[in-house]
């Protein structure tokens, strides 16, 4: 497959791994010409809308369906009522409870919005038409909407994710100077362009799932297992997604409902989640809460942290926004001590959001950090760089590469930060008060295992094959660049297929970690498909190589010649017609030599494989410092960023233009969590209420000033076989507490409290 006329940028390092090649698939996006999965044309299609819970608890008693029924066009309604005999799946690490039935739609409700019918009809007006004809007759039960909920409670520790070392609350009580306050980020959602839903259809025993994922194995493993069917007999395919951010990772209720439906009808169905829908669907980033304590010399030297923080989760399963995730190790203390609770409330249970945890955290110990130079009259800069971290302090172990003091220095230099007036309210221009503020991010180096398939055709072309996703990080632009890399040849003799269950493994496109696993499995295939081409090309009785007495070849410029140039001189095209052959394929993985086939199914469908940062010697993450500038108008309290530069170690750079998009994406979304995002609940019922793009406000290209980016990483090979370190979160972490530190050194005002709106400011 082509996925495009590759565009030419007048150099030929584009197509190679460190080019700035531009992203393969983006053209095909913007021109319509991408199928995305609820597009897929499939005979004899059916619709499902969904029915949500308008109690935010309680249980569904009575469901009258016969209006719904009577509708033009309505060909079924499903209710807690039927039994669709389904089976739950694994978690995400690999565990399943015995023969526990699974309820996409359950009787129970535990928060508003959630799904409790479903309706399939002819066309999508008739069942959108016929949900509202679906009578639900509730017993509701007191509910707790939101962490704001006197009612909350504390919540439970989670006992993994409580740390400390020496003795933090002795340190602090000791402390000359101490600073202590209360930060709060609110429910926020993904709102990826690309809404979610799903397109299916079984043939016999056989399910197709055209689904946008960021992980083709893992949910197919879940449908697999719901239905009871084998793994083989499930294609989930998502070649196409108009993005996830941590929304698309595992499949939901809703897909389950479109797929029995398909199967009890025996026809396709097209289940196209709302955009308000969506909103309850899957969990966005929970509320947080978190206190944060510090503890110094008069100096500015840290002497304790102590860190308590709580997020939301729902009230049937544990997801924790962990606040504690960046406390630990973006500074150097020898007195430590964090705790962090979950908090049950009626919401659909959370989920990941891009830099989950890491992102939270950074905005307290970051806000923190600058209130504590503030009260020691200390630059911001300057007491970043006193208490830098030299080793994890956590871990105990060095880190593997850690640029973050250039960062800081990079970046000051780059956004002229010595320029700076301390005092808050000391820089204006007319009206506008000025003011500069610094943010630290880090997201961990997860390390997964992959697989891919590398195959030279007959005609020349490289195909690239994998069960791996591009969202549009730009997979399949690396993987291009890095098969081209290594045949010698140009991207546009290159063919990616990605996005497909049936293909080779893969891990997730999440945390970060898609990159530097999937591009050490397809550099190490092309390795050996291109090891395999020499030694035929060496021994073979038809090969022109045969006698030039080489013991390897060259591949450069589109063309295979021996070592000292002599010889012939040939495209992989007529090398190939020269061996007769039409084909060499080669499949690799990077599982440990000896992996059984377990190992194999086990690594690419659920997390158990999985490499934290300080699964080895070292501890590894990616850095990175934000400098905001903001504007704020004196008389509205209105703020704009108005200048943003930002410094990044991520290790080796694939492709730096992909790279720099990646880091001013999610510097976009972290502006609009500083400004705007806030997921707002209706304290009566739990609803939430901006459950719309138009409410529920993300930044427009008039919120985003220039923004600079700037690379100070260098190869890391402990993070990654090709030297990359995690690329796609880091980005986000850190904007917001750079952010509320600038608006704080224009207005002196301390907003601890995301987003920070105008009322907050007068
Ligand atoms: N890259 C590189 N060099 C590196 C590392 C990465 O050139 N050393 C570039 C590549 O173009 C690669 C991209 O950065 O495709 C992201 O790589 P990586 O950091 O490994 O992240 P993943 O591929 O695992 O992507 C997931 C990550 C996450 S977890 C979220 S959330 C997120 C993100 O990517 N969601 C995104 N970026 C997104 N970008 C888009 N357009 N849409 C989303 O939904
Ligand atoms: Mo990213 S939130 O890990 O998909």
């Amino acid at each position: 497959m082509t996925i495009m006329e590759p565009r030419k940028h007048g150099d030929a390092s584009d197509g190679t791994i460190g080019g700035r090649q531009s992203r393969f698939e983006g053209s095909m996006k913007v021109t319509g010409s991408a199928t995305y999965a609820l597009e897929y044309p499939a005979e004899g299609l059916a619709h499902a809308v969904l029915v949500q819970s308008t109690i935010p608890a309680g249980r569904v008693v009575k469901i009258d369906t016969a209006m719904a029924l009577a509708a033009p066009g309505v060909l079924m309604v499903l209710t807690p009522d039927d039994d669709l005999g389904l089976v739950t799946a694994t978690d995400w690490y690999g565990n399943r409870p015995e023969n526990q039935p699974y309820y996409p739609l359950p009787r129970e409700v535990r928060f508003n919005g959630q799904a409790v019918a479903a309706v399939v009809a002819e066309s999508r007006e008739q069942a959108a038409e016929a949900a509202k004809l679906v009578r639900v007759t509730y017993e509701e039960s007191p509910s707790i909407p939101s962490l704001d909920d006197p009612n909350a409670g504390e919540g439970k520790v989670m006992d993994n994710l409580t740390a400390g070392w020496g003795d933090a609350e002795a340190a602090l009580a000791a402390a000359p100077v101490t600073v202590e306050g209360e930060f709060r980020t609110p429910r926020e959602y993904h709102v990826a362009m690309e809404p979610h839903g799903l397109t299916v259809r079984w043939d016999g025993n056989h399910l197709t799932v055209w689904e946008p994922s960021q992980w083709s194995h893992g949910m197919a493993r879940t449908y697999s297992e719901w239905f009871g069917i084998p793994f083989e007999n499930v294609q989930l395919i998502s070649p196409f997604i108009g993005g996830g951010f941590g929304s698309k990772g595992g499949a939901l209720a809703y897909g389950a409902v479109a797929a029995f439906a398909a199967r009890k009808l025996g026809r396709p169905v097209k289940l196209a989640v709302t955009r308000t829908q969506n909103f309850t669907s899957y969990g966005g980033r929970a509320a947080t809460r978190q206190t944060i304590k510090l503890g110094a010399t008069e100096d500015g030297i840290l002497q304790a942290i102590v860190h308590r923080g709580a997020s939301e989760t729902s009230t049937y399963a544990d997801w924790p926004e962990q606040t504690g995730a960046a406390t630990p190790i973006l500074y150097k203390v020898e007195n430590f001590s964090s705790q962090h609770r979950v908090v049950p409330v009626n919401t659909v249970t959370p989920g990941a959001l891009r830099g989950p945890g890491k992102n939270p955290s950074a905005f307290g110990i970051e806000s923190a950090m600058e209130e504590l130079a503030y009260k020691l009259g200390m630059d911001p800069l300057e007491i970043r760089l006193k208490n830098y971290a030299d080793h994890d302090y956590q871990s105990g172990k060095p880190w593997s590469t850690r640029r973050l003091r250039e960062a800081l220095i990079t970046g000051a230099e780059a956004f002229g930060w010595s320029r700076r007036s301390h005092a808050p309210r000391s820089m204006r221009d007319g009206r506008q008060l000025i003011g500069w503020g610094i943010g630290c991010g880090t997201f961990p180096v997860i390390r997964a295992p992959s697989e891919a398939l590398i195959r030279i055709l007959a005609n020349g072309r490289v195909e690239v094959v994998s069960g791996a996703i591009d969202m549009g990080q730009g997979t399949y632009t690396i993987l291009a660049q890095t098969a081209a890399d290594i045949f010698g040849i140009s991207v546009d003799q290159v063919d990616v297929r990605l996005g497909d269950s049936r293909l080779p493994g893969s891990a997730i496109a999440g945390g970060s970690m898609l990159a530097g696993s999937i591009m050490g499995a397809v550099h190490k295939a092309a390795t050996a498909a291109r090891d395999e081409l020499i030694g035929l090309a060496l021994n073979d009785a038809n090969s022109p190589f045969r006698d030039t007495g080489a013991n390897t070849l060259n591949f450069a410029d589109g063309r295979v010649t021996a070592p000292r140039g002599e010889g012939p001189s040939l495209t992989l095209a007529e090398l190939m017609a020269r061996l007769k052959r039409v084909e060499i394929e080669i499949r690799r993985d990077t599982l440990p030599e000896g992996a059984s086939a377990q190992d194999h199914h086990q690594a690419w469908t659920t997390l158990s494989k999985v490499q934290g940062p300080t699964m080895g010697e070292y501890s590894m993450h990616s850095w990175c410092a934000h400098f905001a500038e903001v504007r704020v108008d004196e008389d509205f309290g209105t703020v704009r960023v108005s200048r943003m530069v930002s410094a990044f170690d991520c290790g080796r750079l694939y492709n730096p233009r992909l790279v720099e998009s990646q880091w001013r994406g999610g510097i976009i979304m972290g502006i609009g969590q500083a400004l705007l995002e806030e997921g707002l609940v209706d304290m009566r019922n739990g609803r939430t209420v901006n459950n719309n793009m138009g409410d529920y406000l993300v930044p427009t290209n008039s919120d985003i000033p220039d923004i600079q980016v700037i690379s100070v990483g260098v190869p890391d090979y402990n993070a990654s076989a090709l030297g990359g370190k995690g690329v796609g979160e880091v980005g986000i972490v850190g904007v917001a507490p750079a952010i509320a530190n600038a608006v704080f050194h224009a207005t002196g005002k301390r907003i601890r409290d995301l987003p920070i709106t105008l009322d907050k400011l007068m």
